[in-house]
C-alpha cells in the first residue's frame, strides 16, 4: 500500500498466467506428486485435505452470506493479491506462494484465556462446521471482490479457550519464515505481519476463521491454511497465514498502523465518508468490472455490525 510498483509486464507474469489457464490439469499433477505427503491417512484413517484446491467435505450454505451480486472468479481472487511476505506486485503471491508449505501447521492460542491451547491445523479445520461466507472483501486501495469464504465463526474458537475477563482485543500473527516467504528479507514491513480486533468484533458472527475458498482448500496466495476474515473492515484487517492467537488487555500494535498511523488506523472500518489521506474511499472498483461503484458504509455489514461503534466518532477512530 505504500509502494508504487512499475506496471510492466514481465515474461515471467505470462508464464504464471498460463499455467493458471491449467490450473485444473496442473492441481492433478501436484496431487500425483504429494500423494505420498500431503494425502497420506492421519492417524485418525481419514484423508488430510492439505492442498489448495481439494474439495473440502461438507460445507454448509449460511444466512449470513451475502446474496445476489456475482462472485469474483476464482482466478482473478488467486491472481491479483496482497500479500507482501511473497512481494509487493498483485501477481507476487500467485507466482511465489507455492513455496509456503501449510502441513504441518499449528497455531497457538493463548493470553489471557483459561484454557490456552496449541491447536494442530487438522484439528482446527474440524473445529466447527464449515460454512460457505459469500462476503464483500473491500481492500482499502480502493478495489473490491466477492468471495465465497469457507471457515467458521471465529467465536466457535473462542468459546473453547475461555477467555478472562481481562481479554479486551485479540491479536493476529501471520507466519514471517525467511526461508519460505522471499518478501521477509525486505524491510517493506515490521514482520511478523500482526493485525488486531477488540473482543466484540472478534466475538462478531461474521468475523470467520477462514480454511478454504470456492468449496475448497484455500490457496496459498490467499493465506492458507488458515486466515481470518473481516467482512465489514478494510482488507488489510484480515491476516493471513495465521500461526498465533493472543487475547491481551491492550489495543495491540497492529503493522499497517505502525507503519503508517496516519493512514491506517486500528479499527479500518469500510467507510465511504472518511477518505485515505492519499484517496477518497467513496468508491470502488469491483475487480472485473468497468467503472466504479459506491463504497457502502461498513461494507454493506451496517446493519449488522454498527451498534459495535454506537456513540464513537468514526473519523478520529479510523
Ligand atoms: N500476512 C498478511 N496478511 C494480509 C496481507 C499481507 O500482506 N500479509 N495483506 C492484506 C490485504 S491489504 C488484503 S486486501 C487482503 C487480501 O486478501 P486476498 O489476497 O485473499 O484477497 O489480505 C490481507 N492480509
Ligand atoms: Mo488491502
Amino acid at each position: 500500500m505504500l509502494i508504487k510498483r512499475s506496471v510492466a509486464i514481465f515474461p515471467s507474469e505470462i508464464t504464471s498466467r498460463n499455467l493458471y489457464l491449467n490450473r485444473r490439469e496442473f492441481m492433478q499433477v501436484s496431487a500425483a506428486l504429494g500423494a505420498a505427503a500431503g494425502f497420506a491417512a492421519t492417524g485418525l484413517g481419514i484423508p488430510s485435505v492439505a492442498h489448495a484446491g481439494a474439495k473440502l467435505p461438507d460445507v454448509r450454505k449460511s444466512a449470513l452470506s451475502t446474496t445476489g451480486e456475482d462472485l469474483t472468479p476464482l482466478k482473478d481472487v488467486t491472481t491479483y493479491n496482497n500479500y507482501y511476505e511473497f512481494g509487493t506486485g498483485k501477481d507476487d503471491p500467485s507466482e511465489t506462494a507455492h513455496k509456503l508449505r501449510t502441513r504441518p501447521w499449528s497455531v497457538a492460542v493463548e493470553g489471557e484465556v483459561a484454557k490456552p491451547k496449541v491447536f494442530d491445523i487438522e484439528e482446527l479445520v474440524k473445529l466447527a462446521p464449515l460454512e460457505e461466507r459469500i462476503y464483500r472483501m473491500r481492500c482499502v486501495e480502493g478495489w473490491s471482490m466477492v468471495i465465497p469464504w469457507v471457515g467458521y465463526s471465529f467465536a466457535e474458537l473462542v468459546k473453547r479457550v475461555q477467555p478472562s475477563s481481562k481479554a479486551k482485543y485479540v491479536q493476529f500473527t501471520s507466519l514471517a519464515d525467511p526461508e519460505q516467504m522471499p518478501g521477509i528479507r525486505m524491510p517493506i514491513l515490521d514482520w511478523p505481519y500482526t493485525e488486531g480486533l477488540r473482543m466484540d468484533e472478534a466475538m462478531h458472527p461474521l468475523t470467520i476463521l477462514c480454511v478454504g475458498m470456492y468449496g475448497e482448500v484455500l490457496p496459498n496466495q490467499d493465506g492458507a491454511p488458515v486466515r481470518v476474515v473481516i467482512p465489514w473492515k478494510y482488507g488489510f484487517k484480515s491476516g493471513k497465514s495465521v500461526v498465533k492467537i493472543r487475547f491481551v488487555e491492550e489495543q495491540p500494535k497492529t503493522t499497517w498502523a505502525l507503519a503508517n498511523p496516519r493512514e491506517y488506523g486500528f479499527y479500518s472500518n469500510v467507510n465511504p465518508q472518511v477518505d485515505h489521506p492519499r484517496w477518497s474511499q467513496a468508491r470502488e472498483r469491483r475487480i472485473g468490472e468497468f467503472g466504479k461503484r459506491s463504497t457502502l458504509m461498513f461494507n454493506g455489514y451496517g446493519d449488522q455490525v454498527a451498534s459495535l461503534y454506537a456513540g464513537m466518532d468514526l473519523k478520529k477512530y479510523y
